[in-house]
């Protein structure tokens, strides 16, 4: 529960990986603010359904415009938005199985429209909200409340999957480094394109994976998530596959595609190419009323 809003009464379990990623945001979307000159009411946040989209409501300070839409359906909510109000920066903020899962085939379609918002996806290996599901980022032989014996498929792999669907901008993160998550989401809002930051976020519950990501040099196991070294050409589509693909947690700007045409500037020339008359709202609502 925020300052902001009293009235709702949501709260994440302590250690939650989203409280990192909740701070990010707050200084993304300051810094962005100062930065551009421009008010953080121009950004609008849809939220996914899941422990992951009540960030939209656990916001402190100033809030941006937010709509928490159905499960699986951020992506076509936050495509009205930006086809309606192209000037406005939107932001999609789900979770592993409200994207990749019900949500998962919108990720294909907004890719190749290049549909220009950021997705921040907080990955926590699991159903959290509702109480510990197997979702499609658990591991294979887990023990879930759906897997009891341990899960039978494999994981999908969320970055593979973004760099073979064609989106073209794409980082990977981890939760307990809100300043460097920070920087990672303001550089995919200021990103012309579809972006998508996502973000290993242990669910202390049901799945906490902090000691794997962090590793335990004393004991001699390797942390799970590494630093992209710095020589990594975040235009070389097969240099971030490679790091995709490698079984561990790359972080940073993965991968760049830096010719895209966002969907604004092609529904902008086929608007212009058109026969017909763009109307203003006005126009459209006068036609409604009798
Ligand atoms: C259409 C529909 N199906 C199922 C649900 C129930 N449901 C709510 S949240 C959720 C899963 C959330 O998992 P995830 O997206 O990983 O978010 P987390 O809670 O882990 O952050 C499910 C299955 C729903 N609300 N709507
Ligand atoms: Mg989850």
């Amino acid at each position: 529960m925020t300052k902001r809003n009293p009235d709702y009464d949501f709260k994440w379990c302590p250690g939650c990986g989203d409280f990192g990623v909740v701070r990010a945001f707050e200084i993304a979307l300051a810094d962005r603010a100062e930065r551009l000159n421009e008010p953080i009411e121009n950004t609008v946040v849809v939220a996914g359904i899941g422990c992951s989209g009540n960030l939209v409501h656990l916001q402190d300070g100033p809030q941006p415009f937010g709509i928490h839409g159905i499960h699986g359906r951020s992506l076509p909510i936050a495509f009205g938005v930006k086809a309606g109000r192209p000037e406005l920066n939107v932001v999609v903020v789900a979770g592993d199985g409200d994207f990749l899962s019900i949500g998962g085939e919108h990720i294909g379609p907004q890719a190749r429209r290049n549909l220009d918002i950021t997705a921040v996806v907080m990955d926590n290996g699991i159903y959290g909200l509702t109480k510990g599901q197997a979702s499609p980022t658990s591991l294979v032989g887990q023990v879930t409340t759906t897997t009891p014996a341990g899960k039978l498929d494999e994981p999908v792999n969320p970055l593979e999957l973004y760099l073979a669907s064609g989106v073209p901008h794409i980082t990977s993160a981890i939760s307990s480094r809100p300043k460097d998550v920070a920087a990672f989401i303001g550089a995919a809002m200021d990103f012309r394109g579809f972006s998508i930051v996502h973000i290993k976020s242990p669910c202390t519950y049901f799945n906490d994976t902090y000691a794997a990501l962090k590793g335990d040099p004393k004991r001699g196991v390797e942390p799970v998530a590494y630093p992209l070294p710095d020589d990594h050409d975040a235009t070389d589509y097969m240099a971030a596959l490679e790091h995709a693909r490698h079984g561990r947690v790359p972080v940073g700007e993965l991968y760049r595609k830096p010719d895209g045409v966002p969907m604004q500037d092609r529904l902008r020339a086929a608007s212009e190419r058109s026969m017909v008359k763009e109307r203003g709202v006005d126009e459209m609502l006068a036609v409604l009323v009798v």
